[in-house]
C-alpha cells in the first residue's frame, strides 16, 4: 500500500476545494419519529433563524454555501428579504420542496388524487413553489410525492401515473429556462402497497418523457435493503438524468441518519462513482444535498458531522489510483482491482482535510470549533421564548 504522493494530495486537495453540501432548514428543526418528537433547546423557531444555523455550518466546514428550503414549513413574507438575509450570513437559498403530503385533502393522494379538485390543489402548490424560486433565485425545484395506496384495489395503479404524468407536465412547462424540477423517488411509506414514485426507474421514465430540466433525485434512504445504489448513480450519470442526492443513512429503512454513519462504505463508493464519472465540480450540475433528521442529537453538530462525512468519503474516492484500477480491470485482476479500491478506502484521510482547511483559513476541526465557539450557549438563550419550528405533522 503506497502513501499517495505530493502531486496526487494536491490534485485532491483542489478537487474538495470546489466540493458544495446544500445543507436542509428542516434539519435544524425539531423532527422524530411517530412514537415521539424530543424538543431541544436552541431550535429554529421561524426559517431565519434556521438559515442562520445553516451559515454557521458554512463558515465552519466552508464547503456548504446553500440551504434547502421546505414550503411551507419554511413560508415568509418576503422571500427577497430571507434571501438578502441569508447573505448576510454567507449563504445562499437552494432547491424549493414542495410539500403535498401533509394536508387532509391528500389521503387518498395528491397529484395522484381519484378527486380532480384535490389534483388542482396539489399542481398549484407546484407551481407556487416556483414563483416562489423565481423570488429567491433558486434553480431547483424538488417533488416527492408521499402518494401511493396500502392496499390491492384501492386504486388504479395505471390511471395514478396519468395523473402524476399530467401534473408533472403541467409544472415541467412553467419552469423557467434556467430551473430544474428534480423527481424523487421512494419505496414505501407512508404508503404501504403501493407507492406511485417508487424507485429510481419509475422516476428516470417519467423525467425521459418531461425534458432536459428533469432529473432524478437519489435519496440514499428510499431503496429496498441491498439495493446496490452506486449502481443507479452510475447508471444515471451515464443517460445525464442524475439531478442530486438527498444523502442520510439507514439501517433499515428511511431513518434519516447522518450521512456515512451507518454504511461509510456505501457512501465511498458512491462518490468513487461521482469522482469516476467526472460529476463533483458544481459546474456538472449536481446537487449534493443532505436530507436528515436529528431526532435525538445535536442539530448543528450532527449536520456538521454529515458535512465532514461526505468530505472523507470525497477524499477516499478522489485517491483511487484510476491507472492501476483501468489495467487491474483489464487483465481480469478480479483481487489487485478490488485492492486498489480499498487502498484509497483505508486511507485516513483526515490529516489532508485538516490541512485543506487550514488552506482555506479554517479551524481544521470544525466539531472543535463549534463546540469552543459559544453559538449553542447564544441560541440557548436567545431562542427560549416562542414556538420550535417542526415539520407541524
Ligand atoms: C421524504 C423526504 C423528502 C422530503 C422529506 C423531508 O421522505 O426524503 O425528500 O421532502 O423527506
Ligand atoms: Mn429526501
Amino acid at each position: 500500500m503506497t502513501q499517495p504522493d505530493a502531486r496526487t494530495l494536491e490534485r485532491v486537495k483542489l478537487a474538495l476545494r470546489s466540493q458544495r453540501i446544500e445543507t436542509p432548514s428542516w434539519a435544524y428543526a425539531n423532527s422524530g419519529t411517530r412514537f415521539k418528537v424530543f424538543p431541544q433547546e436552541g431550535v429554529p423557531r421561524n426559517p431565519y433563524e434556521k438559515v442562520a444555523d445553516a451559515g454557521v455550518v458554512h463558515q465552519l466546514t466552508g464547503v456548504a454555501p446553500t440551504v434547502a428550503l421546505h414550503i411551507p414549513w419554511d413560508r415568509v413574507d418576503d422571500y427577497a428579504d430571507l434571501a438578502a438575509f441569508a447573505g448576510d450570513h454567507g449563504v445562499g437559498l437552494g432547491a424549493i420542496n414542495a410539500n403535498v403530503f401533509q394536508d387532509n385533502d391528500y389521503k387518498l393522494g395528491s397529484v395522484t388524487n381519484p378527486d380532480p379538485g384535490v389534483r388542482r390543489k396539489a399542481i398549484d402548490h407546484l407551481l407556487e413553489c416556483v414563483d416562489i424560486m423565481d423570488r429567491t433565485g433558486s434553480r431547483d425545484l424538488k417533488l416527492w410525492f408521499s402518494d401511493g395506496t396500502n392496499y390491492p384495489g384501492q386504486d388504479d395503479i395505471r390511471a395514478r401515473q396519468d395523473r402524476l404524468a399530467t401534473a408533472l407536465r403541467e409544472t415541467y412547462d412553467r419552469l423557467g429556462d434556467d430551473q430544474r424540477l428534480l423527481l424523487e423517488y421512494k419505496l414505501f411509506e407512508p404508503a404501504f402497497y403501493a407507492t406511485d414514485v417508487p424507485d429510481w426507474g419509475t422516476a428516470y421514465a417519467h423525467c425521459l418523457e418531461l425534458g432536459p430540466k428533469a432529473q432524478v433525485v437519489i435519496d440514499t434512504g428510499h431503496h429496498a435493503p441491498g439495493t446496490n445504489i452506486e449502481f443507479i448513480v452510475a447508471f444515471l450519470l451515464r443517460a445525464g438524468k442524475l439531478g442530486a442526492f438527498d444523502f442520510n443513512s439507514r439501517f433499515y429503512a428511511d431513518d434519516d441518519l447522518m450521512v456515512g454513519s451507518a454504511d461509510p462504505f456505501q457512501l465511498f463508493r458512491i462518490m468513487y462513482e461521482i469522482v469516476r464519472g467526472d460529476a463533483l465540480a458544481p459546474e456538472a450540475g449536481i446537487a449534493f444535498m443532505l436530507d436528515q433528521c436529528h431526532n435525538i442529537e445535536a442539530k448543528i453538530p450532527a449536520i456538521i458531522r454529515s458535512v465532514l462525512n461526505v468530505q472523507e468519503a470525497t477524499a477516499k474516492a478522489l485517491l483511487v489510483d484510476a491507472d492501476a484500477l483501468a489495467a487491474a480491470q483489464r487483465s481480469g485482476d478480479v483481487l489487485a482491482a478490488n485492492a486498489v479500491l480499498m487502498d484509497a478506502y483505508n486511507t485516513d484521510v483526515r490529516p489532508l482535510l485538516a490541512e485543506l482547511r487550514t488552506d482555506l483559513g479554517l479551524d481544521p476541526d470544525p466539531m472543535a470549533a463549534y463546540a469552543r465557539s459559544g453559538y449553542f450557549d447564544r441560541i440557548r438563550g436567545e431562542r427560549a421564548g416562542g414556538q420550535q419550528a417542526g415539520w407541524g405533522a
